[in-house]
């Protein structure tokens, strides 16, 4: 039985790669996926993830990555190649090293509506730089603490994948902290407000053996010194988000507690999306979490695309009880669905009740 809360917006969906122009002529937009969302000067701004390649041809495997001084180089393989494992369209393997098959930056789209967007034109897009960030930069969540935007995105390299920081007032100048999580991490979203005088973040980080891919919490003075890292919650066997869950942006405050949209996904990499009530005060307690998914892969754009079967989001805007989630569909399209606050919060099942 499926379970959704989420009224898709009628214009879904409402980016597609073809309206995005190649940032060299040589390559295509393959994907757009999962923004960051933010206001500012009045505006609803996406911070859209844009993953390109050059145009492939029969009977080759061509894929952009970043050399340490920003200039791009495209390596190439035989699709025939016994070295070679493409059988996931998103990593390939060539002779035991792994590498992206798509190289992706960040561009910033605006709208007065919060469903038209376009691309300012004076707006300069982001790129990876540096060698943390060969493979390029993903899913960034904005969180606006006081009057500075704090980035925080994946930071792809062969070194791993971590979660780097960038910080900016205006959107113009920016400045890099470098990465604050070290791999394998991502998925990292920080609290907007200080609680109990300390800065709080979501991060994600994956341990192959014991342990797992769960969601834990950290705290810093500072925003880039991170520690007291405590795991709050774990995949569940059995479930929707068995094999894998990741925060989606900014914790919500409610008057209940801080609630946070995540994603989980089984090892057939479904992906849905769920959320978790933290402790006013005392985040790192988890005071209830949804049994069901509060959106799942239904509509055509969720279920078929360059990898189908994804709903993932993070990046979203809050007025009163509507929730406005923009989302990576199918990781080919950016769409966007509202919900309301009140229904997520009543759908949460209390750990207490849980464990019952
Ligand atoms: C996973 C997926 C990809 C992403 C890489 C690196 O394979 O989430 O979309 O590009 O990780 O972050």
């Amino acid at each position: 039985m499926t379970h959704d809360l989420g009224e898709r917006c009628r214009t879904n969906p409402i980016l597609r790669p073809q309206d995005l122009v190649p940032s060299l002529p040589e390559m295509e937009v393959t994907c757009l996926l999962n923004p960051g969302v933010f206001r500012f000067e009045g505006k609803t701004w996406l911070l859209v993830r844009v993953a390109e390649r050059p145009r492939q041809i029969a009977g080759k495997i061509a894929f952009p990555i970043l050399k340490a001084d920003g200039q791009m180089e495209i390596v190439e393989f035989n699709s025939g190649d016994p070295r070679l494992d493409a059988s996931d369209p998103r990593v390939i393997s060539f002779d035991g090293q792994d590498y992206l098959t798509t190289l992706s930056h960040l561009r910033l789209l605006q709208s007065d509506d919060g469903i038209r967007f376009t691309e300012p034109q004076d707006a300069e897009p982001l790129t990876g730089t540096g060698e943390l960030e060969t493979f390029g930069i993903e899913d960034c969540r904005v969180a606006k603490i006081d009057s500075t935007y704090h980035l925080t995105y994946t930071q792809v390299s062969s070194h791993g994948v971590g979660v780097g920081l960038r910080t900016t007032r205006d959107w113009k100048t920016f400045v890099h902290e470098g990465m604050i999580f070290p791999p394998h991490n991502k998925d990292c979203a920080l609290f907007e407000e200080q609680i109990g005088g300390k800065y709080f973040a979501l991060h994600r980080p994956s341990s192959p053996e014991l342990g797992g891919n769960y969601i834990w919490i950290a705290e810093s003075p500072d925003l880039v010194h991170w520690g007291r890292h405590r795991c709050i919650a774990h995949s569940r066997e059995g479930y929707w988000d068995s094999a894998r869950v990741g925060a989606g942006a900014s914790p919500i405050r409610t008057a209940e507690g801080w609630l946070e949209i995540y994603h989980g996904a089984t090892k057939e990499n479904r992906y849905c999306l769920g959320a978790l009530l933290l402790d006013l005060e005392e985040p790192w307690r988890v005071l209830a979490r949804s049994e069901r998914p509060i959106m799942e892969p239904l509509a055509p754009y969720e279920r078929e695309g360059f990898f189908g079967q994804v709903i993932f989001t993070n990046g979203h805007v809050v007025d009163g009880d509507c929730l406005t989630l923009y989302y990576g569909a199918a990781d080919s399209v950016i769409c966007a669905a509202t919900l309301s606050v009140e229904e997520i919060l009543g759908e949460l099942i209390s750990v207490r009740e849980a464990r019952s």
